[in-house]
């Protein structure tokens, strides 16, 4: 039997304030969110959307450290950038708030208390990493080392990114603090631990029985751990940064972010509505929704409702938590610290007006079921063939042929032939699709039948001919443009959830002064003489230039990180002069550089070496320069190698060049003019 709910809570995971937001958050999180609780406020629900930033935890700690700023310079930063951007997509929270609020310090404390005042903990000694230079234990992200199931060299102290494992610091092998760079030592320290292992039977029934309909990723996942048998989990961390443990003798330390984070949903709410918040979190009549990405499973559907069970006093636990799998970009996983991403306020600078496009495309390419790939050639593709060629093409047209035959104003609309109520009857079906889409979390398909809607308009103007008909019978193509324009208000109110700045700007152009679901499907939402606003485009076509600035953008970025991450190779066993001195090495002038026909990787060099006869050398950097680039050009190469033939060709010596970070050759010469035939030594 499916419940009954009054009202709906939706929260959207918390993003760390140690960078600003990509497009992986917002197809995973965000967008999905929005998208949902725009559609029940639509509908008359009673529903609030719930964010805020995730501002404690080690990485925020670890990038002020580089940076030489305070952890709250970090958070201030990013909580800003997030925020605003966030706004300038359309995400349309209640609330953004921030866990470094005194409302969210003071009940993220009073939680853990309660906790502990009943006796929910554990407490207990355990051996830790701590760096003696820094002279500080080394919790989580302050300890990187090798991988012990995936050998990835680079793994955390919480988490394998290579692999997906949760980990602890100690199980790394060569653990290395990331605050110094020494080894650290053991050294015992105690926490406060919640036994997981005390719920397991509860929250195997709450999700493996109770919740068949979550989706299988995230049903999957929780009964994965489930079956693994569950581990008391720490829930402090010796830092001086967060949430401090409030309990005596807990000097240094704080709660651990994954801890308080959660409790962030509760305290926003709090601030939000300081009277009210309760019935949001422990009325069993409030439907909650968690959404999140994939990687935040665990602690949404096993350690938080652990803690609000725990903590009893009526808090519901969530109905579903829709969480999504990754979106990649360009083929790569998205990485902040490599910074390969596409960054929500860097893309509203560089795309103006355009936040229904990266809307539309992280819907439409959501990684609802698998992990899903963006790319800038189907982001324009989309754009350009689907936005602009279906619903722009089909808007404008009803616009402009109003304008033409009726002055822009709605004209009457007389008897409804069986082709223009079809019409409607078709949008009432989708209407019905999109819903249950929705409300069963499918925003891809919800979007795709919402895109149908405008295909049912441009086909139906392809049936009618209205411009034809203009010719003869004006009454009649009264009515179909009276048709085509209730479309169109159809179509500002279907998209309310998915493009919201083109519902609003269309809803402009009609004077449709609000909207709201139950007028979809409806075929008189303008009245006849309505004088409309100027047509004008709702979506532009996007050229290959600006394309091609994103993808020069990442290519960059690719660079930067080769270079960052680029190191020597360790010097080469010594050698005698002597040795040294039978390798004879030249200068010599390009006279002419071709391609090697049938070889993509070789050029044929004419050097002249200054014995009057010009050598031919073959070297294979076809892929790093054009010929031309090297005709000319002053060279250095080994002459006394022994010729060898390559493709045919013989090749009397080797043109030295350097190997530069992206492993990439650059052909080594002189600074200055030298005579051809000058030894180097
Ligand atoms: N800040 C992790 C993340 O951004 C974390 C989510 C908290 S939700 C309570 O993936
Ligand atoms: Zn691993």
């Amino acid at each position: 039997m499916k419940k009954e709910f009054k009202r709906t809570l939706v929260t959207t995971a918390l993003p760390y304030a140690n960078g600003p937001v990509h497009i992986g958050h917002l197809a995973g999180v965000y967008v999905p969110a929005d998208i949902y609780t725009r559609f029940l406020r639509l509908n008359g629900e009673e529903v609030m959307m719930i964010g805020g930033s995730d501002e404690h935890g080690v990485p925020i700690t670890i990038k002020a450290k580089r940076e030489g700023v305070t952890p709250q310079d970090i958070v201030d930063r990013y909580h800003t950038i997030i925020k605003d951007s966030m706004a300038g997509l359309g995400i349309s929270f209640d609330v953004y708030s921030r866990t470094t609020s005194d409302t969210h310090h003071a009940m993220a404390s009073e939680f853990f208390r309660t906790l502990y005042d009943k006796g929910e903990f554990v407490e207990r000694s355990s051996m830790q990493l701590y760096d003696e230079k820094a002279g500080q234990f080394l919790a989580d992200r302050y300890v990187t080392g090798e991988c012990p199931h995936c050998h990835n060299p680079r793994a955390y102290g919480d988490q394998c990114e290579s692999c997906g494992t949760s980990l602890a610091p100690t199980d790394l092998i060569n653990p290395r603090s990331a605050l110094t760079d020494t080894v650290p030592v053991m050294k015992e320290t105690f926490h406060w631990y919640l036994p997981l292992d005390k719920w397991e039977d509860y929250l195997r029934r709450w999700i493996l029985d109770g919740h068949k309909e979550w989706r299988s990723n995230v049903y999957g996942q929780c009964k994965s751990w489930l079956d693994m048998g569950l581990q008391p989990r720490a829930v402090s961390r010796d830092l001086d940064w967060g949430v401090p443990v409030p309990v005596e003798g807990a000097e240094g330390k704080v709660l651990y972010v994954w801890f308080d984070a959660p409790i962030g949903y509760i305290s926003n709410t709090k601030e939000l509505c300081p009277d009210s918040w309760e019935k949001w979190w422990k009325d069993p009549e409030t439907r909650i929704i968690n959404f999140i990405g994939k990687d935040n499973i665990v602690f949404h559907c096993i350690v938080f409702p652990a803690m609000l069970s725990a903590y009893g006093d009526g808090y519901q636990l969530p109905d579903n938590v829709p969480a999504n799998e990754f979106l990649n970009l360009e083929g790569d996983k998205i990485s902040t610290s490599r910074n390969w991403a596409v960054w929500l306020h860097e893309y509203l600078e560089d795309f103006p007006g355009k936040q229904d496009v990266l809307r539309y495309v992280l819907t439409a390419n959501a990684p609802e079921t698998k992990d899903n790939d963006f790319t800038w050639a189907d982001f324009q593709a989309r754009n350009n063939n689907e936005l602009v060629a279906i619903l722009g093409n089909f808007v404008n047209r009803a616009l402009v042929l109003t304008q033409k035959y009726f002055g822009g104003e709605v004209p009457a609309c007389g008897e409804l032939m069986p082709v223009d109520a079809g019409v409607f009857d078709e949008i009432r079906s989708l209407k019905e699709s999109i819903s249950s889409n929705i409300r069963d979390f499918h925003f891809r398909d919800a979007l795709k039948e919402a895109m149908n809607m405008a295909r049912v308009g441009n086909r139906y103007l392809q049936e009618t001919e209205p411009w034809k008909l203009a010719k003869t019978d004006m009454a009649r193509t009264a009515t179909i443009l009276n048709v085509a324009l209730q479309i169109t208000a159809n179509l500002a109110v279907a998209f309310e959830p998915f493009l919201p700045f083109m519902s609003g700007k269309l809803c402009g152009i009609l004077h449709l002064d609000s909207v709201d679901w139950d007028m979809l499907g409806c075929d008189s939402l303008l009245a006849a003489g309505v004088k409309l606003g100027e047509p004008e485009l709702l979506f532009e076509k996007i050229d290959d230039a600006a394309v091609q600035a994103q993808i020069d953008k990442l290519n960059r970025a690719k660079e930067a990180n080769a270079l960052a991450a680029w190191k020597p190779e360790p010097q080469s066993a010594d050698v005698d002069i002597d040795t040294f001195g039978r390798c004879d090495i030249r200068v010599g002038t390009v006279l002419e550089c071709k391609r090697v026909p049938k070889a993509d990787k070789l050029l044929q060099f004419l050097i002249d070496d200054g014995t009057g006869s010009p050598r031919t050398i073959v070297s294979g950097i076809a892929k790093y320069y054009d010929p031309e680039q090297l005709t000319g050009r002053q060279i250095c190469y080994i002459a006394n190698l022994p010729p060898r033939k390559l493709r045919g060709v013989e090749s009397c010596g080797m043109i030295l060049s350097a190997v530069s970070s992206d492993g990439s050759l650059v052909v080594i010469g002189p600074t200055g003019p030298v005579a051809p035939g000058s030894k180097v030594g």
